[in-house]
């Protein structure tokens, strides 16, 4: 049993109470590193590299805690003292190694390999600034640079070191590992995190410009630089075969040191590449077999054996195609592979749909992995079929086996034992333990739809979890909110096809409404959270007419007690905590057939907030898992919105002339708005959504309305949609992460579990 003031004692010679939250944290660092250093490493003879550009794995402490199965002690221990643990954990720095969606899906599945006891670690980057820190000044978001990096980390250095080779240098890489404990496992895994030594943080200046050429300085530095331009580019590339060329050499050595011949390597090994910033492995992994004596063709073969590829977006713009004179430029060696893998490719098909290398010399990393990869597959069931039928036909038509769907999910550790433990602890009450290693026990909770108890105490905790939030909001932002209002949160990357704009123009819409004399019976609190990438203008503005409108708003003494409008700084992992559990109505409203998959809609219904969303990504599944009585869908389905592209049927401006819809955009220019905002922003955000919307904002937009007030009116009937809430709940099951990397092991990787 753990006794933490002794604990304490040893470390400080005072007692929990005389310490300081800072002190605590660092105690508690201290036991928990001790507590996962205790665990064996997974050691069976296949391992999965989970290879990716972001692990965006967030704070650590409770997860740690959690998985090896000190939270409640420490909990309850730190409280008998007086302190809480919320405020203990205030001290850690978030590690915000990723961008969004596709960096937690790999923190979670890091969780959930662990937690099955598979040997499986990711690999990536050490980058010592994570995604910036979003500020905002003038109703506009600044950027600023966010480190994490603190003397005593989770990082632990190794030994471990391999030499990098570039055009014009070679460099030394050095090692960080982080412990990934499973769920109450004996084991663990870790993550792996290269850097490199002479990285210079002093090198940034202005927000978060740097010089882009001083590759020695800054090659680890950032999380994906700007690369709107040509240095940015190269150092992309620079970053990535960094990363690559670290995780080939580590595999290797593992492989041999466990015996491996290097033609057996596929029996040590299996590739996850998550998305194609990995993509280079590949060539890279030939090109090491080759050096050691392996002869091409049969290297090509070994490595297309042990690399899988997962596609996380059917986005155009986001499909990596690295000018090959750029590669010369970076990794002259690994050119003449890459050229040798089209040749082939070009010899047997002639379709330049197929080709690695187009017509203007530009690689498609997607092409290369799918040529030679044994496994591809989509996030979600809609977007695996939209690859197989549209984005990626050619490529399915000639390797049908290769193609698999693996639907998304969440580690439950994080999103409901952590972030809600007040839930959590209600469903082990009435389920017992079972759904904590096997989360289709959750639909046990089923049995209490209709049950005034569990009704009333869903109520209490959603209560309890609004209330947290608004002394986070109060710390955190000095914002204040009201804890009686319906809340209603889109939390997620600031982009045009997730389409915040369609919910600023329903915002608009009620509060014109509500100057109309329509006044809601409950309140109306809408939240929205994320970043835009600092190159991404139409974004900024997005962000920019939320900041002015929130504004309006909240001076405007007829609707503020009504409509609040209020958008989270700096949204993190962090924030998504606290904002999940509190939310009602979770917004999932892209535009159909554009989100690979989406994760936080799966967080949202596990935390008991129905969906309001279109059928696309997994709110398809919600839907078909839930019914259509217990999720609010609306809007055009996927293949429409495909067919309204393909033959460029959609204008915007017919839609904007419409009675119901021009008041709304006229709105954002209009002088009580320009009061608060900036007519740059204003006038091209509005002009953007008249004469281009390329996401078709406007095609969904009265429906999505007419929609958002039915969900209002149903709210006020507590009784049904408490017995919605149920059966999100307990559908979620589904969702968990442990189910994903079950999917994974059984289609892909074929790993044994421990002993
Ligand atoms: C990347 C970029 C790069 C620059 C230009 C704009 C842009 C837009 C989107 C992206 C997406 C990168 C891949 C990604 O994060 N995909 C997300 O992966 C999640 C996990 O599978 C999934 O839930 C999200 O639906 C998907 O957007």
């Amino acid at each position: 049993m753990l006794n933490l003031q002794q604990f304490v004692q040893e470390i400080y010679a005072k007692r929990i109470e005389d310490c300081t939250n800072e002190e605590l944290y660092y105690a508690l660092l201290s036991l928990t590193q001790r507590a996962s250093g205790a665990l064996s490493t997974n050691s069976q003879k296949k391992k999965v590299y989970y290879i990716s550009a972001e692990f965006l794995i967030g704070k650590l402490l409770s997860n740690n805690l959690i998985n090896l199965g000190l939270y409640a002690d420490v909990k309850e221990q730190l409280s008998e003292a007086g302190k809480d643990l919320i405020q203990i954990e205030d001290v850690e720095m978030e590690p915000s190694l990723g961008n969004g969606g596709l960096g937690r899906l790999a923190a979670c599945f890091l969780d959930s390999i662990a937690s099955l006891g598979l040997n499986g670690d990711g690999v990536g980057l050490n980058y010592h600034f994570g995604l910036f820190q979003q500020l905002f000044e003038d109703n506009q978001q600044k950027a600023v640079p966010n480190p994490w990096i603190t003397p005593e980390s989770w990082l632990k250095p190794s030994k471990i070191s391999y030499e990098v080779p570039f055009a014009n240098f070679t460099l030394t890489s050095k090692l960080y590992d982080i412990d990934v404990p499973g769920y109450k496992t004996k084991t663990k895994n870790r993550l792996r995190l290269f850097d490199l030594g002479s990285v210079d943080d002093n090198i940034v200046y202005d927000g978060i410009e740097f010089d882009k050429q001083d590759i020695f300085r800054n090659l680890t530095l950032f999380l994906y630089p700007d690369d709107s331009n040509r240095e940015g580019e190269l150092l992309r590339i620079f970053q990535q075969y960094f990363m690559v060329s670290n995780a080939a050499q580590l595999l290797i050595d593992e492989a041999l040191a466990k015996g491996s011949n290097l033609y057996d390597l596929p029996d040590y090994a299996v590739v996850q590449i998550n998305d194609t910033h990995p993509s280079l492995v590949i060539p890279e992994l030939i090109r090491l077999l080759t050096e050691r004596g392996i002869d091409f063709d049969q290297a090509v073969e070994i490595v297309s054996r042990m690399t899988a590829y997962t596609n996380h977006t059917i986005l155009a713009e986001a499909l990596e195609k690295w000018p090959l004179r750029f590669l010369e430029e970076v990794v002259p060696h690994l050119v003449p592979i890459i050229i040798e893998l089209d040749r082939r490719v070009k010899e047997t098909h002639a379709d330049p749909s197929l080709a690695i290398i187009d017509e203007y010399g530009r690689v498609h990393m997607a092409h290369m992995d799918m040529h030679y990869s044994f496994s591809v597959n989509g996030v979600a069931a809609l977007h695996t079929e939209i690859l197989k039928t549209s984005e990626l036909k050619p490529f399915y038509d000639l390797y049908p086996e290769k193609f698999n769907n693996k639907t998304n999910g969440i580690t439950f550790r994080r999103w409901l034992m952590h972030a809600n433990p007040r839930l959590a602890n209600y469903l082990d009450e009435l389920l017992g333990h079972g759904y904590h290693h096997k989360a289709s026990e959750l639909e046990k909770f089923l049995d209490y739809k209709g049950n005034p108890e569990t009704r009333a105490k869903l109520e209490k905790i959603k209560q309890h979890n609004k209330r947290k939030l608004k002394a986070h909001l109060e710390a955190s932002q000095g914002i204040s909110v009201n804890p009686d209002a319906i809340f209603d949160i889109q939390i997620k990357r600031m982009h045009e096809y997730k389409r915040q704009q369609m919910n600023v123009l329903y915002v608009i819409n009620k509060y014109l409404d509500i100057k109309a004399g329509n006044i809601p019976s409950t309140p109306l609190t809408v939240f929205f959270g994320g970043k835009a990438a600092p190159a991404y203008t139409i974004a900024q503005d997005i962000i920019h007419l939320i900041l002015a409108l929130s504004q309006l708003i909240a001076n405007d003494p007829e609707v503020a007690p009504h409509l609040q409008v209020v958008m989270i700084e700096n949204y993190n992992v962090t924030a998504a905590s606290f904002l999940i559990p509190a939310a009602d109505i979770s917004e999932q409203i892209s535009l159909a057939s554009k989100e690979a998959s989406g994760t936080g809609n799966m967080k949202f219904m596990l935390n008991g907030a129905l969906t309001l969303g279109t059928d696309d990504g997994a709110n398809v599944e919600i839907h078909e898992l839930v019914g259509s009585d217990n999720i609010y869908i609306f809007g055009e389905d996927s293949q429409t919105v495909i067919d309204a592209y393909d033959n460029q049927s959609y204008n915007a401006r017919e839609f904007y002339e419409r009675p119901n819809i021009k008041p709304l955009i006229d709105f954002i220019v209009s002088d009580a708005v320009r009061h608060y905002g900036n007519d740059d922003r204003l006038y091209r955000l509005h002009n953007e959504l008249i004469n281009k919307d390329w996401f078709m904002t406007l095609l969904d937009l009265e429906t999505y309305i007419e929609t958002k007030e039915q969900m209002l009116k149903g709210y006020e009937d507590r009784d049904t949609w408490l017995d919605k809430v149920i059966v999100n709940i307990a559908k979620a099951g589904f969702f968990s992460s442990d189910r994903t990397i079950e999917d994974y092991n059984r289609d892909i990787w074929k790993l044994e579990t421990a002993k």
